[in-house]
């Protein structure tokens, strides 16, 4: 799963990207400068304590990438500049947008205008369109010059429907598709049609508080938007990423945090996506294994390896709860708590599942 972090300039956003992933990234930030990449592991409390249990050889978390990207400039995506696009297209790769949001106002240099959520979330969220606005024409005029098979006709009159959308300024992710129109437009890649998440980077003074009711009109834009929002201090994140262990506790208790930023945030990316996690665990290797809602035990089989795909018999399936209930999963069997399932078994996120295959 990769995760892009975007915003206007000066928002916070490598600061944010330094504290999720415990990086040193300059903040001197630039809008040439190149994105800068991270990978860490999904915090699992359930992987710990399975790890705990089988102390295996080996743990192996979910990953999570993290962009962080140059500023956007308003008014880049109708300019033919190259660094504008190049910003723009880096953007492209990305599962899911995580939105930042200025909502500190302290003193700073260049920051001088108040807080305007909704103002800036429609600034970046109009550069989108307007870049996928401009694709969508060129495509369709390209097309106007070739003559055209069936597929093209019906290709063109998809990409009608999202341009006729698009000028009426609303993003593609606001516009309800057919699976076969999904499947369509995967090779696009299209900005506004990406799931995201507002982070409203908030003054540290307010970490204890909802900022609902301060910034309520901004709260029932993104209502009205179906956008998730989490609220976040990017400048707390910082320092709850130096530290460990106890440490950590101590400071998030202090501030009356019952965890970092970084496990909502991530746990909120999960969700957006329709990610969910199921477990494999032994004494070699207790492992996560990340798959969509609704995906069924032959599925999930495949991305463990394609012989266990080919050969499955039935998975054998103990549930998180049981496994957490019974103190392992040897127990959890002995008290009956194990089930055998077909292919068309529809996984639950924190199921523990040792295949059964045959090749
Ligand atoms: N008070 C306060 N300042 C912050 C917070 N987050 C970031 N800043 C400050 O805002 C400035 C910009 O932070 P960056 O993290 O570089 O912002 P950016 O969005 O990556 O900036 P560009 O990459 O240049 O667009 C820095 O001086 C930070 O110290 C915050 O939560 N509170
Ligand atoms: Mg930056």
């Amino acid at each position: 799963m990769k995760i892009g972090i975007i915003g206007l300039s000066s928002v916070g956003k490598t600061s944010l990207f330094n504290a999720l992933t415990k990086s040193s990234a300059s903040v001197a930030g630039g809008r040439n400068s190149a994105p800068n990449i991270a990978t860490i592991k999904v915090p699992d409390e359930r992987i710990d304590k399975l790890s705990e249990v089988y102390k295996p050889k080996k743990t192996s978390y979910a990953n999570v990438e993290f962009v962080d990207i140059a500023g956007v400039i308003p008014g880049g995506a109708a300019s033919a500049s190259s660094a504008d696009s190049n910003l723009l297209n880096n953007i492209r790769p990305v599962d899911v947008i995580c939105h930042v949001i200025r909502v500190f106002d302290e003193e700073c240099e260049l920051l001088t205008d108040p807080v305007n959520i909704v103002s800036d979330i429609k600034k970046i969220n109009d550069e989108l369109l307007l870049s996928d606005l401009a694709m969508i024409e060129s495509r369709i005029s390209r097309m106007n010059l070739k003559k055209k098979t069936p597929a093209a006709e019906l290709e063109e009159k998809l990409l009608e429907k999202l341009k006729a959308h698009l000028e009426e300024e609303k993003m593609l992710f606001t516009l309800e598709l057919t699976p076969d129109e999904i499947v369509m437009l995967q090779g696009f890649k299209f900005l506004s049609q990406k799931n995201q998440i507002i982070v409203l980077n908030i003054d540290e003074k307010y970490i204890k508080t909802d900022i609902g009711s301060k910034y309520s009109e901004a709260l029932a834009y993104l209502k009205k938007l179906n956008t998730p929002h989490i609220q976040i201090s990017a400048k707390i994140e910082m320092e709850i990423s130096q530290l460990d262990g106890d440490d950590e506790k101590m400071f998030l208790e202090e501030n009356g945090l019952a965890e970092p930023g970084r496990n909502r945030l991530i746990r909120l990316a999960y969700e957006v996506l329709g990610n969910i996690s199921f477990f494999t665990a032994g004494e070699d290797e207790v492992k996560a294994w990340t798959i969509l809602k609704n995906d069924n035990a032959h599925e999930a089989a495949g991305k463990i390896h394609s012989d266990i795909q080919r050969g499955f018999i039935k998975a054998e399936v103990v549930s998180y709860a049981d496994f957490l209930e019974h103190g392992s999963v040897e127990k959890a069997k002995a008290a009956g708590k194990s089930r055998l399932e077909p292919k068309h078994y529809i996984v639950v996120d924190g199921d523990i599942i040792n295949f059964r295959f045959n090749v």
